[in-house]
Protein backbone atom coordinates (compact mmCIF):
# COMPACT_ATOMS: atom_id res chain seq x y z
CA UNK A 1 0.00 0.00 0.00
CA UNK A 2 1.09 3.43 -0.91
CA UNK A 3 1.03 5.68 2.17
CA UNK A 4 2.52 9.34 1.96
CA UNK A 5 4.21 10.42 5.05
CA UNK A 6 3.95 13.88 5.49
CA UNK A 7 6.80 15.35 7.54
CA UNK A 8 9.97 16.98 6.87
CA UNK A 9 11.73 15.62 8.90
CA UNK A 10 14.47 13.66 7.68
CA UNK A 11 14.69 11.39 10.95
CA UNK A 12 11.34 10.92 11.48
CA UNK A 13 11.24 9.75 7.48
CA UNK A 14 14.32 7.47 8.35
CA UNK A 15 13.23 5.95 11.88
CA UNK A 16 9.57 5.37 10.25
CA UNK A 17 10.65 3.73 7.38
CA UNK A 18 12.76 1.60 9.74
CA UNK A 19 9.67 0.29 11.72
CA UNK A 20 7.61 0.20 8.89
CA UNK A 21 9.58 -2.53 6.79
CA UNK A 22 8.78 -2.87 2.83
CA UNK A 23 5.24 -3.76 4.17
CA UNK A 24 4.20 -0.42 2.68
CA UNK A 25 5.46 1.86 0.22
CA UNK A 26 6.64 4.97 2.01
CA UNK A 27 6.03 8.13 -0.34
CA UNK A 28 7.51 11.61 0.89
CA UNK A 29 6.32 14.97 0.13
CA UNK A 30 8.76 15.38 -2.18
CA UNK A 31 7.99 12.22 -3.87
CA UNK A 32 4.48 13.84 -4.93
CA UNK A 33 5.59 17.03 -5.50
CA UNK A 34 4.75 18.85 -2.40
CA UNK A 35 7.03 21.69 -1.27
CA UNK A 36 4.47 23.61 0.85
CA UNK A 37 4.87 25.09 4.32
CA UNK A 38 2.51 22.74 6.18
CA UNK A 39 0.32 24.49 8.80
CA UNK A 40 1.08 23.48 12.21
CA UNK A 41 -0.75 25.73 14.01
CA UNK A 42 -3.13 24.16 16.60
CA UNK A 43 -2.52 23.84 20.69
CA UNK A 44 -2.53 20.07 20.99
CA UNK A 45 -0.21 17.02 19.32
CA UNK A 46 -3.67 15.21 18.25
CA UNK A 47 -4.31 18.68 16.49
CA UNK A 48 -1.43 19.31 14.53
CA UNK A 49 -1.41 15.82 13.01
CA UNK A 50 -4.61 16.10 11.71
CA UNK A 51 -4.09 19.58 10.60
CA UNK A 52 -0.74 17.96 8.52
CA UNK A 53 -2.41 14.78 7.37
CA UNK A 54 -5.78 16.99 6.32
CA UNK A 55 -3.52 19.36 4.32
CA UNK A 56 -1.69 16.72 2.07
CA UNK A 57 -4.83 14.41 1.27
CA UNK A 58 -7.05 17.62 0.98
CA UNK A 59 -4.55 18.91 -1.20
CA UNK A 60 -3.02 15.85 -2.66
CA UNK A 61 -5.61 13.26 -2.51
CA UNK A 62 -3.00 10.29 -1.86
CA UNK A 63 -3.93 8.50 1.74
CA UNK A 64 -1.23 9.76 4.18
CA UNK A 65 -0.05 9.96 7.41
CA UNK A 66 1.57 12.40 9.73
CA UNK A 67 2.83 12.82 13.27
CA UNK A 68 3.66 15.25 15.78
CA UNK A 69 5.31 14.70 18.67
CA UNK A 70 7.18 16.38 21.41
CA UNK A 71 8.80 15.96 25.39
CA UNK A 72 6.40 16.46 28.16
CA UNK A 73 8.25 17.64 31.09
CA UNK A 74 6.36 16.97 34.35
CA UNK A 75 7.74 19.80 36.77
CA UNK A 76 7.68 22.05 34.02
CA UNK A 77 3.43 21.08 33.41
CA UNK A 78 3.85 19.49 30.68
CA UNK A 79 6.11 21.90 28.76
CA UNK A 80 7.57 22.17 26.04
CA UNK A 81 5.00 19.60 24.72
CA UNK A 82 3.04 20.80 21.57
CA UNK A 83 6.25 24.02 21.08
CA UNK A 84 9.06 21.56 21.63
CA UNK A 85 10.62 21.92 17.98
CA UNK A 86 10.54 25.55 18.51
CA UNK A 87 11.06 26.05 22.71
CA UNK A 88 13.62 28.14 22.15
CA UNK A 89 12.74 30.44 18.88
CA UNK A 90 11.06 29.75 15.31
CA UNK A 91 15.30 28.88 14.00
CA UNK A 92 14.08 25.35 15.61
CA UNK A 93 17.75 24.59 16.78
CA UNK A 94 17.61 21.63 18.76
CA UNK A 95 21.07 22.64 20.46
CA UNK A 96 19.37 25.55 21.83
CA UNK A 97 16.07 24.20 22.72
CA UNK A 98 18.53 21.80 24.97
CA UNK A 99 20.24 24.27 26.56
CA UNK A 100 16.75 26.14 27.40
CA UNK A 101 15.28 23.01 28.90
CA UNK A 102 18.43 22.76 30.84
CA UNK A 103 18.46 26.00 31.81
CA UNK A 104 14.62 25.75 33.13
CA UNK A 105 15.23 22.57 35.07
CA UNK A 106 18.23 23.56 36.90
CA UNK A 107 17.94 22.98 40.68
CA UNK A 108 14.55 21.22 40.24
CA UNK A 109 14.78 17.73 41.53
CA UNK A 110 12.03 15.81 39.19
CA UNK A 111 13.32 15.24 36.18
CA UNK A 112 10.61 12.87 34.94
CA UNK A 113 9.44 13.35 31.13
CA UNK A 114 7.68 11.72 28.76
CA UNK A 115 8.03 11.77 25.26
CA UNK A 116 4.57 11.41 23.23
CA UNK A 117 3.49 11.19 19.72
CA UNK A 118 0.57 11.27 18.20
CA UNK A 119 -0.50 9.45 14.60
CA UNK A 120 -2.96 11.03 11.68
CA UNK A 121 -3.84 8.34 9.67
CA UNK A 122 -6.39 9.36 7.13
CA UNK A 123 -7.26 6.52 4.50
CA UNK A 124 -9.74 7.17 2.05
CA UNK A 125 -11.14 10.24 4.09
CA UNK A 126 -11.46 8.33 7.02
CA UNK A 127 -9.67 9.86 10.46
CA UNK A 128 -7.37 7.35 13.12
CA UNK A 129 -5.35 8.73 15.17
CA UNK A 130 -2.77 6.49 17.34
CA UNK A 131 -1.22 7.48 20.48
CA UNK A 132 2.04 6.58 21.58
CA UNK A 133 4.46 7.00 25.01
CA UNK A 134 7.60 6.80 26.83
CA UNK A 135 8.45 7.47 30.07
CA UNK A 136 11.97 8.50 31.22
CA UNK A 137 14.06 11.63 32.88
CA UNK A 138 16.03 14.38 31.66
CA UNK A 139 19.52 14.26 32.84
CA UNK A 140 21.83 17.51 33.03
CA UNK A 141 24.46 16.95 30.48
CA UNK A 142 25.12 15.80 27.00
CA UNK A 143 25.48 11.90 26.46
CA UNK A 144 25.56 10.58 22.52
CA UNK A 145 25.52 11.40 19.09
CA UNK A 146 22.63 9.61 17.30
CA UNK A 147 19.17 10.40 17.01
CA UNK A 148 17.60 13.86 16.92
CA UNK A 149 15.86 16.55 19.30
CA UNK A 150 16.14 16.14 23.07
CA UNK A 151 17.67 12.58 22.60
CA UNK A 152 20.94 13.23 24.33
CA UNK A 153 19.18 14.25 27.25
CA UNK A 154 16.55 11.85 27.83
CA UNK A 155 17.11 8.11 29.24
CA UNK A 156 14.45 6.38 29.15
CA UNK A 157 12.73 4.33 32.30
CA UNK A 158 14.64 0.80 32.77
CA UNK A 159 17.50 2.01 30.82
CA UNK A 160 20.94 3.77 31.82
CA UNK A 161 21.91 5.29 28.23
CA UNK A 162 20.14 8.33 26.37
CA UNK A 163 18.43 7.72 23.29
CA UNK A 164 21.32 9.36 21.98
CA UNK A 165 23.51 6.74 22.92
CA UNK A 166 21.23 4.08 21.31
CA UNK A 167 20.96 2.68 17.73
CA UNK A 168 17.82 2.92 16.20
CA UNK A 169 17.41 -0.75 16.47
CA UNK A 170 17.53 0.04 20.27
CA UNK A 171 15.44 2.97 20.25
CA UNK A 172 12.71 2.20 17.92
CA UNK A 173 11.36 -0.66 19.81
CA UNK A 174 10.85 1.15 22.90
CA UNK A 175 10.31 4.71 21.61
CA UNK A 176 6.99 7.20 21.57
CA UNK A 177 6.97 7.34 17.74
CA UNK A 178 7.48 3.22 17.97
CA UNK A 179 5.28 2.63 19.68
CA UNK A 180 2.73 4.75 17.90
CA UNK A 181 3.68 3.25 14.78
CA UNK A 182 3.08 -0.19 16.10
CA UNK A 183 -0.60 0.56 16.61
CA UNK A 184 -0.48 1.93 13.01
CA UNK A 185 0.45 -0.80 11.78
CA UNK A 186 -2.04 -3.11 13.59
CA UNK A 187 -4.70 -1.24 12.40
CA UNK A 188 -3.84 -1.28 8.97
CA UNK A 189 -3.11 -4.74 8.94
CA UNK A 190 -6.55 -5.56 9.89
CA UNK A 191 -7.73 -2.81 7.07
P1 LIG B 1 7.44 17.68 11.14
O1 LIG B 1 6.49 18.64 11.79
O2 LIG B 1 7.86 18.09 9.76
O3 LIG B 1 6.96 16.26 11.19
P2 LIG B 1 9.20 18.38 13.34
O4 LIG B 1 10.65 18.19 13.62
O5 LIG B 1 8.62 19.75 13.40
O6 LIG B 1 8.82 17.66 11.96
P3 LIG B 1 7.36 17.78 15.45
O7 LIG B 1 6.48 18.91 15.10
O8 LIG B 1 6.75 16.44 15.72
O9 LIG B 1 8.48 17.47 14.34
O10 LIG B 1 8.23 18.29 16.64
C1 LIG B 1 8.73 17.41 17.45
C2 LIG B 1 9.86 17.98 18.22
O11 LIG B 1 9.85 17.25 19.46
C3 LIG B 1 11.19 17.70 17.53
O12 LIG B 1 11.67 18.76 16.77
C4 LIG B 1 12.08 17.39 18.74
O13 LIG B 1 12.54 18.57 19.31
C5 LIG B 1 11.10 16.73 19.72
N1 LIG B 1 11.08 15.25 19.49
C6 LIG B 1 10.09 14.51 18.96
N2 LIG B 1 10.44 13.21 18.87
C7 LIG B 1 11.69 13.14 19.34
C8 LIG B 1 12.61 12.07 19.50
O14 LIG B 1 12.35 10.83 19.12
N3 LIG B 1 13.79 12.37 20.01
C9 LIG B 1 14.11 13.62 20.38
N4 LIG B 1 13.32 14.67 20.25
C10 LIG B 1 12.10 14.44 19.74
Amino acid sequence: MKLCLATNNRHKIEELQAILGNKFELVTLEEIGCFDEIPETQPTMEGNSLQKAQFVYDNYGINCFADDSGLEVDALGGEPGVYSARYAGEERSHAKNIEKLLANLEGIENRSAQFRAVITLILDGKINQFEGIVRGKIIDELRGNGGFGYDPVFVPEGFDKTFAEMTMDEKNPISHRGHSVAKLVEFLANT
